[in-house]
């Protein structure tokens, strides 16, 4: 199971049509494939993970993956699919589709002076028998002799964690701090459906002295390398927290380009997955407005201020009922907001849902492509789609060119790698959930279920 197999040459034997279709009215982006003029072969490096979540190149030339139901961070050699279990995290609680073991980074001097590898994972906050969900940043120390991680330190810990959009990516800056996502919980959506977004809400400074971070939903944060805040974190409404920047739905992706700025995906409501360029003390949006402030397709409805039918009254649906207040994207004024870099996908307000799908790719993962090895490419964003089943690149600039879709497979994609020769992507797949199969039409059976891939760039 673990040998190497070569599964496909994509494009030259590809055993998928692709169409190369202009999206118009009566198509949904994000069944739309492209066919990029670039080869690649594709092999299972490994699989038989449990939800593989995080996949990162390390030092040592191995493939540092965190198993979000497993629990386990696990080193893989790439060439030989030869895995070693770096550690158990027993703490870890994990009970939901968005809760586990869920980031990983390595401090970049791992294995040059600084062994520190930093983890954010799902726990329970109570020492009684009720279970209270958290979040917390922990770092081990890596020793390369055992190969083992060790001496655990908790820098950052009772961060909020709902039951659904848990984000949890965690980068290393270029500024020796760590930058993390946090996810809107799911509020305001399906089951959730009346409790409240909180992504626009700002600590307060009474939040901060009593450490109290339920505010940080739907947040970036950027923390010390010791959990704490950083002096010169931006000061929001009068008050400096570990806040980075805010209005963020369910950011699954983290990182940092050539240009020393910090780039970020994340899930969209049924439209409007967006690529961000974050910036330090910006409002992003959501849940005012989703990808351009245009009033296309998206009008907030706040299930939670249903008056006087009360929202516990109400079924959640694609119907809104008169008594849960609206508000356009035109009628906000949001002064620090920052537009997406791009959108997967903006469709009219005519987008036809019941009979096309929601119009998102369902982005997880990103990174910045910078090597010269694929002609073209460098600098590039490459952010990996759940539900379409690709992974999507376009010039690190934006632009409105629509992103051309590698990799077409029926695999959820949920993060990428890059080898540093720029030769090989690496992709881990999610074991459970949905995709498009290559006609375009959703299906819960995969091609490589909980498995890393490889994408070897040929010509
Ligand atoms: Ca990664
Ligand atoms: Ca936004
Ligand atoms: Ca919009």
């Amino acid at each position: 199971m673990r040998r190497p197999v070569i599964a496909a040459i994509f494009w030259a034997i590809g055993p998928l049509a692709f169409a190369q279709v202009a999206p118009g009215p009566n198509v949904n982006p994000r069944a739309v494939w492209s066919k990029p003029p670039e080869m690649f072969t594709s092999r299972v490096v490994a699989s038989g993970f449990e939800d593989p979540w995080e996949v990162t190149y390390g030092p040592d030339g191995w493939l540092w993956i965190t198993e979000r139901v497993g629990k386990r961070v696990v080193r893989v050699d790439p060439a030989s699919g030869t895995r070693k279990v770096a550690i158990t995290i027993d703490e870890v609680q994990q009970l939901l589709a968005q809760d586990g073991l869920l980031g990983l980074a390595l401090h970049p001097q791992l294995l040059r002076g600084s062994n520190y590898v930093y983890v954010m994972y799902t726990y329970d906050a109570d020492p009684g028998p009720a279970a209270e969900r958290r979040s917390k940043i922990r770092r081990y120390t890596y020793d390369a002799t055992t190969q083992q991680l060790g001496e655990p330190v908790d820098l950052l810990t009772n961060l909020p964690h709902g039951p659904d959009h848990g984000a949890s990516r965690i980068v290393f800056g270029p500024d020796s701090k760590l930058y993390a996502s946090r996810g809107d919980h799911g509020s305001n959506f399906l089951a959730y459906h009346c409790e409240p977004i909180r992504a626009q809400e700002l600590p307060t400074a009474a939040d901060v002295a009593a450490r109290d971070w339920q505010r940080y939903q739907g947040k970036i944060l950027r923390i010390d390398l010791d959990g704490s805040i950083p002096a010169d974190n931006p000061v929001l409404g009068g008050v400096r927290s570990h806040v980075f920047s805010y209005g963020h739905r369910n950011p699954q992706g983290l990182a940092f380009g050539p240009d020393g700025r910090l780039y970020e995906s994340e899930h969209g409501q049924d439209t409007d997955d967006e690529v961000n360029r974050i910036e330090a003390g910006r409002n992003y949006g959501w849940p005012l407005i989703a990808g351009y402030k245009d009033d296309l397709y998206y009008t907030y409805a706040n299930w939670s201020a249903s008056a006087p039918t009360p929202c516990a009254s109400l079924t959640y649906g694609r119907d809104v009922p008169s008594t849960v207040p609206r508000t356009k994207e035109s009628d906000v004024n949001l002064p620090d907001f920052t537009p997406p870099l791009k959108t997967f996908f903006t469709v009219p307000s005519t987008h036809d849902t019941r009979a096309l799908g929601n119009a998102t790719a369902a982005l997880a993962g990103l990174d910045v492509y910078t090597s010269t090895a694929i002609p073209g490419w460098n600098p590039s964003i490459l952010v990996a789609g759940m539900m379409s089943g690709t992974i999507f690149r376009f010039p690190l600039a934006g632009g409105a060119e629509p992103p051309l879709t590698y990799f077409k497979a029926q695999d959820r994609y949920r993060d990428l790698a890059i080898s540093p020769d720029g030769r090989h992507i690496y992709a881990v797949t999610d074991a459970h959930g949905r995709v498009l199969t290559a006609a375009g039409e959703p299906t819960t059976e995969f091609e490589h279920p909980g498995a890393l891939l490889e994408f070897t760039y040929v010509k």
